[in-house]
């Protein structure tokens, strides 16, 4: 071999392996569907997601579907038409996801539920699933209440329903009514959506009142929609906490505040620091580790006496 013809080679294999070198492992991409801002425990879980994917060192393509199915079906096509490595995102109802989902497993990307869980008879469409169990916190509510309401007779409940179909609504509802109907004094006289937001809280709870101010109890699926509903008890002259016992799920400061104040008695948590465990969940995917299907976070529950104590610990 020619001198020149070595040193090229020598020189082009340097380069390679200085190129090789140089180049950072190519990072992860994550489309994440998130299904809007309707709650302060929705901000919450959006900082959450956004922080740990920038220590994770993961691309973060980030989707704000403002409560609408139709919209989060949208960015997860255009995750799949950019090729991102992973798609996770919270689903904000629980059925109509088979045909999307199918495109992502024929496009080979792996999806991850984050939050809220869907209905499907096809499981391979999902790799896991990481939240709360909704039952149990709708369980834990109406424990709490069983225990702790002091008054005699019957005991007129309304409630506040979240988003129309999505899981939270759904299973929240059922762990309550589960429990409470071992006490048949305790009845649900009015229970409407209040799509987890303080404007349709304050707004239904205003109509609840306008028909019926014969109510011992609220219980709202989220703090955002019972604080909502301390409004328009104030606005119809009663006080919240005393002569209507509130009792609320997340535990978001705002719930705490509340408490603090008298007016909300009792808040069910509901972690939506979600982000770090979904980064650790992602990497694993891609290098191939096999995941449980269920995911469960762990929580509390903290009635108003706890507020003042707790506040200062609490993250959201
Ligand atoms: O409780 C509510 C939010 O899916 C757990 O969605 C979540 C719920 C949360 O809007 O505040």
């Amino acid at each position: 071999m020619s001198k020149s013809r070595k040193t090229l080679l020598s020189t082009v294999a340097a380069g390679l392996i200085a190129g090789a070198i140089a180049l950072p492992a190519s990072a992860l991409t994550l489309g994440f569907a998130q299904v809007g801002a309707e709650s302060e425990w929705r901000t919450a879980n959006t900082v959450s997601i956004k922080e740990a994917a920038k220590a994770a060192g993961i691309t973060l393509k980030f989707s704000d579907a403002q409560q609408k199915q139709e919209n989060q079906i949208k960015a997860i096509r255009s995750f799949i038409a950019q090729k991102v490595d992973v798609i996770a995102f919270a689903p904000v109802v629980t059925t109509g996801w088979d045909t999307v989902l199918m495109e992502a497993k024929k496009a080979k990307i792996p999806v991850i539920l984050t939050d809220r869980s869907i209905e499907t008879k096809d499981e391979s469409l999902y790799v896991t699933m990481i939240g709360s169990d909704f039952t149990e916190e709708g369980r834990k509510a109406g424990k709490w209440l069983l225990e702790n309401y002091k008054g005699q007779g019957d005991v007129n409940i309304v409630e506040l329903q979240g988003t129309v179909g999505s899981a939270p609504a759904i299973e929240r509802k059922k762990g309550f009514e589960e429990v409470i109907k071992a006490e048949p004094r305790f009845k649900i006289t009015r229970s409407q959506t209040g799509d987890f937001t303080r404007a349709k809280g304050k707004e239904v709870m205003e109509a609840f009142l306008k028909t019926d101010k014969n109510i011992q109890v609220l219980f709202a699926h989220n703090d955002d929609m019972a604080i909502g509903a301390i409004q328009a008890i104030e606005a119809a002259g009663m006080k919240p906490g005393k002569d209507i016992m509130i009792i609320s799920i997340d535990a978001v400061k705002g719930a705490f505040e509340a408490m603090m104040a008298g007016k909300l008695n009792v808040t069910v948590e509901c972690n939506p620091q979600l982000g770090p465990q979904l980064m650790d969940i992602v990497k694993e995917v891609k290098a191939g580790k096999q995941q449980p299907k269920r995911i469960n976070t762990k929580e509390s529950i903290f009635p108003m006496e706890t507020a003042a104590k707790e506040f200062p610990n609490r993250k959201y």
